[in-house]
């Protein structure tokens, strides 16, 4: 029986318990068959979550690059690893081979390693969604600098506290990025960043768009020369099992981001086997994640996961939208796309516009669809399954987090019958738990709780970069000697989990985390506002929205209100970026308050969300007479 690829519903029940039963001597099989070693591991697993630490495959030697790139070069030299569809339709796809991508990374890495950048340093990554994103990566994973890609949609202010946060030594960026339309001044945004950046030495500049951008002296170079003057061999730096691959920023609902630290060997090896059973992948097929690379989907599904496999793997430049709500299903047929995973709030803005834009072109290349970022609701998975799937391709509906690094829990196509809105079972090796409030597991089935893990898994965050504190305090405090992810789920009466969203102060809208407080902070640097609470209500296409009750101060109560919440909005999009505006803001005389000072969130939540008839207690309440103001006068 092969442990690496799951093909029926009875070998997943008997692997998964195997996995359960001897976690070591599983990961230690799927490790040892599948990947490339410079020294085999001393110990297959330690944990302890009361610390919490947990180490896999101490000992072990390895090059992430070493498995992602140069070990398909004999066997798949020739085959496209990244295949580049630009924001334009017009422009030409590139096919990225295998030995075209070595000799890219190879360069880029001597490049890093020419500016100074060695093993440990932290690169921070702020490009769209071009060849030098993967390939910048790859060049800091192959000279063992640590990563963190900073999604290019992030404002300067965002940027900053990212690269101040893990102490970036550089920056690589590009002149500019197209998207759809527009093109944005990335250059721009990365200078504004850096003047509060003192530890930035170099940036490194792509050219994308071809814009006249300010080159600072002593500190930015255009990168293309430095590549055509490097050497295209780079020998792959030896890491340790445990040395971190890269930081990737998560919003919590409080503070600053957390910067979640992966290492390198646990994650290889769960995002390559998640990678080759979620989406069955085989090795003729062309798989297409539309995520972003800024984001930890497009980490672990665009580039390590898929590379690990040798797998060909569709980069998108664009929106889905662009030049019009054709433009994902023209690429499925231009590429004959076998595997496409997508988010709900895509599926949702596509559905909206109907059905004539897919009616147009040739899906019948695809055979399984998935979906990543936050609850599907029943509409657009039945939209997606008829539409796009034409009820043929089975929807893999995959749970996980940055901080698991890998898919959790998921069907997996053609073996585990799929159920709308349920993201089924827990994949091999993974422990879910469902808890009371009283800290208690609730065991059975039907039931709902929140939603915890167990045992740990190879890919999970080792720490947040610079607060262990903190990685222990958000995830390992709640529940005694388990993972907390800060969701709520149920159980149904077969075993299948539904993933119900977040019981923290984090709100995903667009598929993108939010948390409540930076946004409140940066609303609260307007010198008219007083104070403000952000909660989040139901919206069709983006799942969530935002709704901000604001308080003004004196003077700002003779302001013109849309005046003031267009500043607002401008604020908020300085602070962290677009993604992060409004959709509405209420002005309010009060905040409804507990005695100690509490904003009681439900109540604003349920009146954002028109559902005024039970306000539940308000008793505690310290000014209950703001409550039926703030309903008058709700949007
Ligand atoms: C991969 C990713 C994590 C949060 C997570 C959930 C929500 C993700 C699903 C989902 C319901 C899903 N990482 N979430 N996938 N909720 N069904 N299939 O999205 O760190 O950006 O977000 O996203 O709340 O905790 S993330």
């Amino acid at each position: 029986m092969s442990n690496y690829h799951i093909k029926h519903l009875e070998e997943y029940y008997q692997v998964y318990r195997k996995s359960i039963r001897e976690p070591e001597n599983f990961w230690e099989e799927v490790a040892e068959e599948h990947f490339m070693w410079r020294k085999k591991w001393d110990k297959v697993l330690s944990w302890d979550f009361s610390k919490p630490e947990v180490k896999w495959f101490e000992g072990a030697q390895l090059n992430i690059t070493e498995n992602c790139i140069d070990r398909h070069l004999t066997t798949r030299g020739d085959k496209t690893a990244i295949l580049f569809e630009p924001n334009s339709a017009d422009e030409p796809a590139q096919h990225i081979t295998y030995k075209d991508l070595y000799k890219r990374v190879n360069k880029f890495a001597n490049v890093l390693k020419a500016q100074g950048i060695t093993k440990g340093d932290r690169v921070c990554i702020y490009l769209p969604m071009i060849p030098e994103l993967a390939v910048s990566v790859l060049a800091c994973a192959r000279i063992g600098a640590i990563h963190s890609v900073v999604f290019a949609g992030f404002s300067s202010s965002a940027l900053a506290t990212r690269i101040n946060d893990s102490d970036c030594k550089m920056v690589i960026t590009s002149d500019g990025s197209y998207r759809g339309a527009k093109s944005i001044d990335l250059k721009g945004i990365v200078d504004d960043a850096l003047e509060d950046c003192p530890g930035v030495e170099s940036v490194l500049v792509a050219k994308r768009i071809h814009s006249e951008v300010v080159m600072k002296e002593g500190r930015d170079l255009w990168l293309q020369p430095l590549l055509d003057e490097a050497s295209e061999d780079c020998r792959a730096e030896v890491m340790n099992a445990e040395d971190p691959l890269f930081i990737l920023y998560t919003s919590g609902s409080t503070g600053k981001p957390k910067g979640m630290v992966h290492t390198t060997a646990g994650y290889m090896v769960y995002t390559a086997y998640t990678f080759k059973n979620v989406f069955q992948y085989r090795e003729e097929d062309i798989y297409w994640c539309t995520a972003d690379v800024g984001w930890i989907t497009g980490h672990s599904y665009i580039v390590y996961g898929p590379l690990a496999n040798g797998a060909t793997s569709v980069m998108f430049e664009g929106v889905p939208s662009f030049p019009d709500f054709g433009r994902f299903w023209e690429i499925v047929e231009k590429h004959k796309v076998t595997q496409f995973y997508t988010a709900p709030t895509a599926i949702r803005a596509l559905a909206k516009e109907g059905v004539g834009y897919l009616e147009k072109y040739d899906l019948s290349s695809v055979k399984v669809l998935g979906t990543v970022g936050e609850p599907i609701n029943e509409e657009a998975w039945h939209w997606y399954d008829d539409n796009v799937g034409k009820k043929k391709a089975p929807i893999v509906d995959t749970w996980w987090q940055t901080e698991t690094g890998g898919i959790m829990i998921t069907p997996i196509p053609f073996v585990t019958p799929t159920k709308p809105t349920y993201a089924t079972l827990p994949f091999i090796g993974i422990q879910p738990a469902l808890m009371d409030e009283n800290g208690q597991e609730i065991k059975g089935n039907q039931v709902d709780g929140r939603l915890c893990i167990k045992f740990p898994w190879p890919s999970m965050a080792r720490t947040i970069w610079g607060d262990h504190q903190r990685y222990k305090d958000t995830y390992f405090s709640a529940y005694e000697n388990k993972y907390f992810t800060g969701d709520g789920a149920l159980r149904d009466e077969v075993g299948y989990y539904r993933i119900t969203g977040r019981v923290d102060d984090v709100i995903i809208v667009s598929g993108h985390n939010l948390g409540t407080a930076p946004i409140e902070d940066a609303i609260n640097e307007h010198p008219a506002v007083s104070e403000s609470a952000i909660v989040g209500f139901p919206h069709d296409i983006k799942g969530n929205a935002l709704y901000g009750y604001v308080t003004l101060k004196e003077f700002g109560e003779t302001r013109d209100h849309n005046n003031l919440r267009k500043e607002i909005n401008q604020v908020i999009t300085e602070q962290i970026g677009p993604i992060a505006k409004l959709d509405k803001i209420q002005f309010t005389a009060g905040l409804p308050k507990t005695r100690s000072g509490k904003i009681m969130r439900r109540i604003l939540r349920k009146i954002a969300s028109k559902d005024t008839s039970n306000l539940g207690d308000t008793s505690t309440l310290l000014n209950p007479e703001v409550v039926q103001d703030i309903i008058d006068n709700a949007l």
